[in-house]
């Protein structure tokens, strides 16, 4: 039985103030949360506030990009081992906004998918088409090439580890969502491709996310999805009242 994970993403969004009252709040709307596992990545500088705030909660918090390297000459990169003094709990790579705005390569994630393993992070490995790539009907060859690329050097242990979000461009901050049936679709292609690459028990274990204008009004039907086992949400998880009502649907 795969727990359910609901994620929010907040991007360059929630600056430290935002980030004490977003959690404030959010413990007030919901307790009792143990069948859904929460998670929060804030933009890096608002990490110390809310793992300081979510100490006695069991929320974990996350980075939204890493560097696979630990030290050195890299301008502007955050080191795994800064993130680990944070105790930070995960990290997520291969953000479409990193692939497409930032020019991240699937070679490059896949060097800091290892070293998110090797750290001990849980990684959430983003992967999804474009528009012009979903219209050209090339939807499944982007997402083999995607996934095969990122465990190529993993082992099955590791693999298991991964969560994967399943997050179609043309979906992300747009308003338009992906179908129960689309998602369900990719998400079938997803894990028949781990059982290839692996086996029916690393294939059964994974979770897959799905991620792309998720909100409050079209959460349930994306979650009672089989294949979906929870959700990437960045506009709706910027504030406690819609993130708690995601998280409710998932309770
Ligand atoms: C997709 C998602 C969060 P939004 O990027 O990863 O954002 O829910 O705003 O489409």
């Amino acid at each position: 039985m795969r727990k359910l994970f609901i994620a929010g993403n907040w991007k360059m969004h929630n600056g430290v103030k935002d980030t004490e009252d977003f959690f404030n709040e959010l413990f007030n709307l919901v307790s009792n949360y143990e069948k859904v596992d929460i998670a929060i990545a804030p933009p890096f500088t608002s990490i110390p506030k809310a793992v300081e705030v979510c100490r006695t909660k069991r929320v974990l918090i996350g980075a939204q990009n890493m560097y696979f390297e630990d030290k050195g000459a890299f301008t502007g990169e955050i080191s795994p081992q800064f993130l680990k003094e944070l105790n930070v709990d995960f990290v997520i790579l291969g953000h479409s906004e990193r692939r497409h705005i930032f020019g991240e390569t699937n070679d490059l994630i896949a060097k800091k998918l290892k070293k998110a393993l090797n750290e001990g992070f849980i990684p959430i490995l983003c992967v999804g088409e474009t528009l012009k790539e979903r219209e050209d009907e090339k939807t499944e060859t982007v997402l083999k090439e995607q996934v095969d690329s990122a465990f190529n050097n993993l082992t099955p242990d590791e693999a298991k580890r991964v969560i994967i979000a399943y997050e179609p461009v043309w979906a992300i901050g747009t308003g338009k969502t992906a179908t129960p049936e689309i998602a369900r679709d990719a998400h079938f292609f997803i894990r028949k491709r781990i059982k290839e690459l692996y086996n029916s028990i690393v294939a059964d274990e994974i979770r897959i996310l799905y991620g792309g204008s998720v909100k409050p009004e079209n959460a349930k039907s994306l979650l009672q999805v089989d294949q979906i086992d929870g959700a990437l949400i960045g506009g709706a998880s910027l504030k406690a009242q819609s993130f708690a009502e995601i998280i409710k649907i998932g309770m």
